[in-house]
Order: structure tokens, then C-alpha cells, then sequence
């Protein structure tokens, strides 16, 4: 099991190196940065408990969408985000740009027994609720999927928007 999410890692790290030599810098960030960091890092990074300044909670169904699919948060926030599955599959919410969930999603395809576990990730069980708990430290537009296989290409994908406050 070990191994399998090892080797998700790493075909991440180079499907986003190859993102970067494929697409201009069309990325909101700098590419050290997440590099430095890891994956997601360009959005924020994992929030502490103590810090959450707010839930969302967000539906998962087999309808293959997410209920919102469109969150504003401000900048800075910890957002405390609760996942409930409401379908019989099981479903996940990946945090990410849009090109770094393409990649990962590529690639469940191709390995569709592959676990994988990251912080800026949770699954969930059918019936069952999860949390994933995010600061969002710069401004932008992200995005979030379903990385299950072909959940992603059906549509199950939302957009945060942050901001500062007032916007
Ligand atoms: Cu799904």
C-alpha cells in the first residue's frame, strides 16, 4: 500500500513537470513554491484545527457533482470543509488547480487500483462524512475534483474563489 502511494507521488511531480514544460505559465503561482511545498502548495496550505475560522459543508452525490461547486472564501482563511457522501461510490475532494487535477486524474485512469493520500485530499466512504481542513493563503481562483476514475471526466469538479474581504 506504501509503495502505490509513493508511487502516486511521484508520477504527480512529473506530470506537473511536464505541465510546466507543456502549457505557458498560466499557473497562479510561482512554480518553487510548490515545488518547495508539495502538491497544492500553490493554493494555501494544510490548516491547524485551532485555526478554523469556518465550516462549509459540501454533498458528494453519484450524480457526479459536489453541492456547492462553487465556494468564495477571503484570504487567510482556515476553512474547515466537511464532505458528505450521499452517494453508494465513493467519492473524494482533491484540492488543486485545474492542470495539477487533470494530471492526477490522467493517472488514476491509467492505475484505477492505486491508493493514494495527500493533505490538500480526502475520501469518503459512501454514506459516510470527511473533513479537510485548508488555509487559503493568496488570492485566485482554484479548483477541486473527484479524482475517483472518471468521476473528474463526468463532471465532478467545483472552483474556489479567494479574495480579500469586500470582494
Ligand atoms: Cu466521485
Amino acid at each position: 500500500m506504501k509503495r502505490r502511494i509513493i508511487a502516486c507521488a511521484l508520477a504527480m511531480s512529473l506530470a506537473f513537470t511536464t505541465g510546466a514544460l507543456g502549457h505557458g505559465d498560466e499557473n497562479h503561482g510561482k512554480k518553487e513554491d510548490r515545488s518547495a511545498e508539495g502538491h497544492a502548495a500553490g493554493l494555501g496550505r494544510p490548516g491547524d484545527p485551532g485555526d478554523v475560522t469556518r465550516s462549509i459543508e459540501v454533498e458528494m452525490s453519484d450524480a457526479m457533482r459536489f453541492r456547492p461547486d462553487s465556494i468564495r472564501v477571503k484570504r487567510g482563511e482556515t476553512i474547515r470543509f466537511i464532505l458528505r457522501n450521499t452517494g453508494n461510490l465513493e467519492h473524494e475532494m482533491v484540492l488543486g488547480t485545474i492542470d495539477e487535477l487533470k494530471g492526477h486524474a490522467e493517472m488514476m485512469r491509467k492505475s484505477p487500483e492505486m491508493e493514494h493520500a495527500d493533505p490538500n485530499m480526502v475520501s469518503v466512504e459512501p454514506g459516510k462524512t470527511g473533513e479537510l481542513i485548508w488555509q487559503f493563503t493568496r488570492d485566485g481562483t482554484f479548483d477541486f475534483a473527484c479524482l475517483e476514475p472518471g468521476h473528474f471526466e463526468a463532471g465532478m469538479v467545483g472552483r474556489i474563489v479567494v479574495g480579500h474581504e469586500g470582494e
